[in-house]
Formats: C-alpha cells, structure tokens, sequence
C-alpha cells in the first residue's frame, strides 16, 4: 500500500440513499464506503473510512489522522458552513485534505456557498455526486506522490 487515505463524513450523511436522493444520489454511505475501499485497493492506496453526526468527534478524528493517514477526503456536511474547530483541526494537524460535497453547493441556498474547509483544503470537489470522493482520492494519491503544491 502506497497512501493511507481517511474518507470523513460529517453529519446526516449516514443519511444517504433515503435522504433527498435527487439532491444527494439513491447511494447508500455503506455503498459509496464499500466502493471507495475496492477503488483504493486497485491502486494501492489503503483506504479508511469514518462517519459521525458530532463536531467534536469530526475533529479527533481529525486530530487522528496525523498518525494514522497521509490524506483526508471531507465532506463536513452541514459543519462545512459553521465550523472554525474543522477549520483550527485542519490547520493544526496539517494533513492534505481535499473537500468534497456531493450537490453543487453554489447553486443551492446562499447560506451553502461560505465554507469554513475552503481556506484549508488542498483542493475543493463539488456537484459531482459519489464520484467526487473517488476524483478526491485521485487527487490525493497525484499530491502525495509528487508533494504538488499550487
Ligand atoms: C452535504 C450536506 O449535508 C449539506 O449540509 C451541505 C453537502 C452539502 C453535500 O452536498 O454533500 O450543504
């Protein structure tokens, strides 16, 4: 395995597959997870995934991965466009983490289009359904290999 990779889901993303499925896909979580761990393995990357409803817990897992994953895929869900902790725990731990979030946040309500990750991502993926998580690892594994900074 090349890169561990941690795939972080915030809140009502357990959600998935019942929640507005025109917005957010008819995919369970458990069905994007399961796909995202084959996807990894046929490229080597060792792929983790974890989800919670809670802030604090989003940033020990955050906290966590420094010892645990070379990068993080996040969807902060609702904390997206709240949370400063998420932001501080990005910026403290310093581990490349690419922002994901299924709907095309910019054109939905105004209160979605501020996001707190932004600033401290290493990129940005939106609107493109479950397949953003796997252009996220994509992303990752390009970085992490060639230390890209842009
Ligand atoms: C998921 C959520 O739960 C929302 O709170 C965000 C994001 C958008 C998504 O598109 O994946 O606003």
């Amino acid at each position: 395995m090349t890169h561990r990779l941690l795939i972080l889901n915030g809140p009502n993303l357990n959600m998935l597959g019942t929640r507005e499925p025109g917005t957010y896909g008819a995919q369970t979580l458990a069905d994007i997870e399961a796909d995202l761990i084959a996807y990894g393995a046929d490229r080597s990357i060792q792929i983790t995934c974890a989800q919670s409803n809670h802030e604090g817990e989003l940033v020990t897992l955050i906290q966590d991965a420094r010892e645990t994953a070379d990068g993080i895929v996040l969807n902060a869900g609702a904390y997206t466009h709240t949370s400063v902790a998420i932001h501080d725990a990005i910026r403290a731990t310093g581990v490349p983490t690419i922002e994901v979030h299924l709907s095309n946040v910019h054109a939905r309500e105004s209160f979605r289009h501020h996001s707190y990750i932004s600033p401290v991502a290493a990129g940005i993926i939106v609107g493109l359904g479950a397949n953003g998580y796997r252009l996220a690892i994509d992303a990752l594994a390009a970085l992490l290999t060639t230390e890209q900074t842009v």
